[in-house]
């Protein structure tokens, strides 16, 4: 499948204001892929397809989920949306035709990522957090870090920041903290 066909194919799937999100991390995870040298074609599908089961309603995502094989932990019960990573992931194989595992990995983490993840997991996690569109109270530091230098360690701390916000975010809000994003946050400290 050629971009612009996954592109026509995501407009069935997702909305126009979802779509515009989701060309800006594309875009925003291949600066980042050619800043920490991974591989840019990786990042541009893995952008482009991160959110392609955003559309889904919650029920629909816990029918997948089920129908995919996918372990419905407590707080994915509580806060099904969280479920459009790993469901999304599927997609991009079932659907979309994405074979490369790497590509379906940075999919299946870039909501709570992981405390294994690959520099391009962190790319796609943190372009979805800093690209034009996006608004969030630390944006400017998340922005800050990656401007600094390119050792290992400021994509770390870009990430780990993105947690922090997370983790606050839904603190404030007496939400459930999915127990991954603190694992996520402490396997980078
Ligand atoms: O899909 P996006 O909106 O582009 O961004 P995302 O994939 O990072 O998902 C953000 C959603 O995930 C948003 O609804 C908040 C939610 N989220 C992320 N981590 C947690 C969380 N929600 C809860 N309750 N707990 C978490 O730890
Ligand atoms: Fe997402
Ligand atoms: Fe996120
Ligand atoms: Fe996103």
């Amino acid at each position: 499948m050629t971009e612009e066909e996954a592109i026509e194919k995501l407009k069935g799937l997702i909305s126009e204001d979802r779509l515009e999100h989701v060309l800006a991390v594309k875009n925003e995870a291949v600066r980042l892929a050619k800043r920490f040298g991974v591989d840019v074609e990786k990042a541009r599908w893995a952008g482009l397809l991160h959110d392609c089961a955003k559309g889904l309603s919650n029920n629909n995502l816990l029918q997948k989920a089920k129908e995919f094989g996918i372990v419905i932990c407590d707080v994915y019960q509580d806060e099904p949306a969280l479920l459009h990573a790993p469901v999304g992931a599927e997609i991009a194989k079932r659907e979309f035709g994405i074979e490369d595992e790497v590509i379906l990995k940075a999919i299946k983490v870039h909501t709570l990522g992981s405390s294994e993840m690959s520099t391009l997991d962190k790319v796609v996690f943190l372009a979805d957090h800093i690209e034009p569109n996006r608004e969030c109270e630390t944006i400017d530091l998340l922005r800050k870090h990656i401007k600094k230098d390119t050792k290992g360690r400021t994509l770390n701390d870009a990430v780990r920041t993105a947690c922090e916000d997370t983790i606050r975010y839904h603190l404030d809000l007496g939400e459930t903290i999915h127990p991954q994003t603190i694992k996520t946050r402490n396997s980078l400290l």
